[in-house]
């Protein structure tokens, strides 16, 4: 298979892309908060967040606006690891990711449950800039860029679809970049994307 997603082009540079303000969270500040259709909710410190087992990969980034920046190298933990200690709900089937400064993204629980699904704090081995989400983000690496909320700040766990910024703005519900899921053509299928997200996630 390619390397590179269709529609896309490779650059060098890494743009940054926020809507509106840039947060500023320092990281004895920040808190995350995992919650809804959850046994056991969970606020974490970033202290909590480096207690954990690290992970550190290197995925391609794609944005949806076309530029794909490849070989980023990230370090932080996995959400998986996270949801296992919160313990997923059975009729959770979505999440609704919450960020400082009011951005929001949806995804299907399947796609958070993924290996290189990573709460991120360190970028090419340096603390994760404020501009990049620092001190903590959400890296969804085979999903288009958007997913990727920086300064996230509560996960909601939800038994239905909630849309999130981009989405409601006419982005694709899921935006995967291999089969080029930019805009949502026609209304989403809420019945559909509800049977899928019950299958049994990849582990
Ligand atoms: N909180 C928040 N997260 C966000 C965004 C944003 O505006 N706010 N932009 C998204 C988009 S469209 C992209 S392409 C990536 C860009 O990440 P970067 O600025 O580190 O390149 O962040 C995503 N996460
Ligand atoms: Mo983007």
């Amino acid at each position: 298979m390619d390397r590179v997603p269709p529609g896309q082009f490779v650059t060098e540079r890494f743009p940054i892309l926020t809507y509106g303000e840039e947060p500023r969270i320092a990281p004895e500040d920040w808190r995350l908060e995992l919650e809804g259709l959850v046994e056991t909710p969970l606020t974490l410190t970033y202290q909590d967040l480096l207690a954990l087992p690290q992970v550190e990969l290197t995925r391609d980034f794609h944005c949806v606006t076309r530029w794909s920046r490849l070989d980023v190298a990230w370090k932080g933990m996995r959400v998986k690891d996270l949801l296992e200690e919160a313990r997923p709900k059975p009729e959770a089937v979505a999440a609704l990711v919450e960020c400082y400064g009011g951005y929001t993204t949806n995804l299907l629980l399947e796609d958070l449950l993924r290996d290189d699904v990573l709460l991120a704090h360190t970028l090419f081995g340096k603390p994760l800039p404020p501009e990049r989400g620092g001190p903590v983000r959400l890296l969804v690496p085979h999903l288009y860029a958007w997913k990727s909320a920086k300064w996230v700040r509560r996960i909601l766990l939800l038994d239905h679809l909630e849309l999130g910024f981009w989405e409601r703005m006419g982005y694709h519900w899921r935006g995967d970049p291999w089969k080029e899921e930019r805009f949502q053509e026609g209304p989403v299928p809420a019945a559909r994307i509800r049977f899928q997200a019950l299958k049994k996630p990849e582990r």
